[in-house]
């Protein structure tokens, strides 16, 4: 239990997309040479962190590579075959590693030392002997920030609204998808979704209940596609974009037509719209091998939005691929 529970802010909305790999516990990486020093921080961190150590710069390295990245890093800076700041820019170079927060615990006090140290990138600088209520609280400090950091990214993607993933997200999704198709040499199909006649939906009732019918739409949405790289997001008003890897035409037209009859089975009701008289989507899909093709992402989006204006004119409640 950490020390900071009564200051932890209630689980945000997101929680259920939280990592549940993830351990609650905050991971800390302890780098040094000296198995004296590593005891005296594990005794001191061990009762709120789940400790990792590393006697040694390359060993550090290596357990980077193999195992869940730290919360935070601990770290030496004399010690004999790689010294801390090595280590350090080594961590700080590597994409996979450059967001992990750096603590240099070291004998090495003067100014220019821990000058140094900021100046390769270390949050923070703990000389030694060691204050053990100091490095508990310097600790702390970086733990709580790195929490509320990796808080604002998840929300930075999220559609406030509808709590399911923005335009923001997709515009970083859709290009590795892309690539990833491109490179593996399989298909991929692009959905755009828009809600029919929804202006006149808020004229009717409202946009409180606007409101309430995109979050049930984008639930809705969410709900269909469920294989594990499937991706959802509000691509802005009442459209929605659905990213289907590694899927062809046939399958892009079957999760398809699973989104509009799920949709349909809402039955929220709509005086004003189709025959249905409930709140109905109309769907545009591409679906291509990109592989070969120096398309990019912009290209299969266009050529769903472009299905989906046919399958408004067409007379909307309908799939257009
Ligand atoms: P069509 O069937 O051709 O798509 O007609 P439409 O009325 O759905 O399309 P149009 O683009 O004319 O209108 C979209 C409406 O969506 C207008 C706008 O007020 C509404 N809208 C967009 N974002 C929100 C939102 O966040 N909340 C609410 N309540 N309404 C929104
Ligand atoms: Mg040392
Ligand atoms: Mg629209
Ligand atoms: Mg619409």
């Amino acid at each position: 239990r950490s020390r900071f529970a009564d200051d932890t802010p209630p689980a945000p909305p997101f929680a259920a997309q939280a990592d549940p790999a993830r351990p609650c516990r905050a991971r800390i990486l302890v780098v040094d040479d000296t198995a004296a020093n590593i005891q005296i921080v594990a005794a001191a961190l061990s009762k709120q962190y789940e400790i990792m150590v590393a006697t040694g710069g390359e060993a550090a390295l290596a357990l980077l590579r193999e195992t869940d990245k730290p919360d935070l890093i601990l770290l030496d800076i004399m010690m004999p075959e790689m010294d801390g700041h090595e280590v350090c820019r080594r961590i700080k170079e590597d994409p996979a590693t450059w967001d992990i927060p750096i603590i240099f615990l070291t004998a090495k006090g003067a100014v220019e030392d821990q000058q140094r140290g900021f100046n390769l990138g270390a949050v923070d600088y703990i000389t030694k002997p060691i204050e053990i209520p100091l490095l508990l609280a310097r600790v702390g400090v970086h733990i709580q920030l790195k929490r509320k950091s990796e808080q604002l990214e998840k929300l930075a993607m999220l559609d406030g609204l509808t709590e399911i993933a923005n335009r923001r997200a997709l515009d970083v999704r859709l290009p590795q998808e892309c690539q990833r198709t491109a490179r593996e040499g399989v298909p991929l199909a692009v959905l755009m979704i828009d809600i029919d006649h929804f202006k006149a939906f808020n004229d009717r009732y409202g946009h409180g209940a606007g409101d309430e019918c995109l979050r049930r739409v984008a639930q809705t949405i969410e709900a269909v596609p469920h294989r594990p790289g499937d991706f959802v997001a509000r691509y802005g008003g009442e459209e929605f974009c659905v990213i289907l890897p590694n899927c062809d035409r046939a399958g892009a037209l079957q999760v398809a037509e699973n989104l509009r009859s799920a949709v349909a089975a809402l039955d929220i009701p709509h005086a004003y719209s189709s025959a249905a008289r409930h709140v109905t989507i109309s769907i545009g899909f591409s679906a291509r091998w990109v592989a070969g093709e120096e398309t990019g992402p912009s290209a299969i989006q266009r050529e769903a939005d472009a299905a989906l204006y046919q399958a408004k004119s067409q007379g909307r409640n309908r799939v257009v691929g």
